[in-house]
């Protein structure tokens, strides 16, 4: 796809949710593909003195480098292949010339558009050797979307996916981030139906075989509640607490769910052993 190819791309919701069928299925798993072998390269770059910028350009090359377009890039003026969220960042970081700090943790969340099908996911990296806390907080947030993701099937329902990950977050005592949410994807970037991090078992809308989505949650150490900084997207904790997030692509099956943004590595939490 080319940059006109990308531009040219439907960006209404319809208000209704997309129910997809094997074509569909299968270019998800293009798209969600090279965005997790895009996430599995970042295990070597995501070290202390790597500036974000720097991460970003290599997100940019590796997308140019195969025929994929990075949909943050110059999405409602964002100007960025990827968002680095650091520390206390809860999402929409935005990279820069600082380099990373040994004990720092960032989340990575690229979105490649694979002939016009966008891939979402965001891991958790480890810069050096984090606090026992920090490393704790990414172990919990991990276990907290794989819950999310399991409890997506025919018949139940988007409460069950924020039930499922709240319950394990609080029980955990961290508290999930209400002011962003997980969303419908396909040839959209952001598409019906939203999905809530928490939530109550039994609410929200019914899932249906073909529905494609996302579940991202954002993880505190601290209290939930986020501010925007001055530049008008990093979202970051009020009380400057810990912050994690994991983000895959899914899509509901006839009996199940199918993960879109697996690590072909199987680099799917920290620490990243390249087992290949
Ligand atoms: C205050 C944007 C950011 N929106 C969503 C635009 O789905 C995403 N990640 O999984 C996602 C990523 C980005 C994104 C990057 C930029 N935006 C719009 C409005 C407010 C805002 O942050
Ligand atoms: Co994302
Ligand atoms: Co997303």
């Amino acid at each position: 796809m080319t940059y006109i190819d990308a531009a040219a791309m439907p960006t209404r919701k319809t208000g209704v949710i997309k129910i997809h069928g094997p074509e569909g299925f299968a270019a998800m798993r293009k798209a969600g593909k090279l965005t997790a072998e895009a996430l599995d390269v970042m295990a070597d770059v995501v070290k202390p003195g790597v500036t974000t910028a720097q991460i970003d350009k290599i997100a940019f090359e590796f997308a140019m480098d195969h025929k994929a377009y990075p949909a943050t890039l110059g999405y409602r003026g964002f100007r960025h292949s990827v968002c680095t969220s650091i520390n206390h960042v809860v999402c929409h970081g935005i990279p820069d010339s600082k380099p990373l700090r040994d004990g720092d943790i960032i989340n990575l969340d690229i979105t490649l558009i694979v002939d016009g099908w966008h891939g979402d996911s965001s891991r958790m990296y480890l810069v050096g050797e984090v606090p026992r806390r920090a490393a704790r907080l990414v172990e919990v947030t991990y276990e907290a979307l794989m819950l999310g993701i399991a409890a997506v099937k025919p018949g139940a329902t988007t409460g069950d996916i924020g039930a499922a990950i709240q319950t394990f977050a609080e029980a955990e005592r961290c508290s999930v981030v209400r002011d962003f949410c997980g969303h419908g994807l396909g040839q959209l970037f952001h598409d019906e139906p939203n999905i809530l991090h928490y939530g109550r078992k039994g609410e929200g809308v019914k899932l249906k075989a073909g529905m494609i989505f996302t579940i991202e949650p954002m993880i505190n150490l601290g209290r939930p509640q986020v501010k925007i900084l001055g530049d008008g997207w990093t979202a970051v904790t009020r009380d400057r607490s810990l912050s994690a997030q994991f983000e895959h692509s899914v899509g509901v099956t006839e009996t199940g769910v199918e993960i879109f943004t697996t690590s072909p590595k199987g680099m799917h939490q920290p620490p990243y052993t390249n087992a290949s």
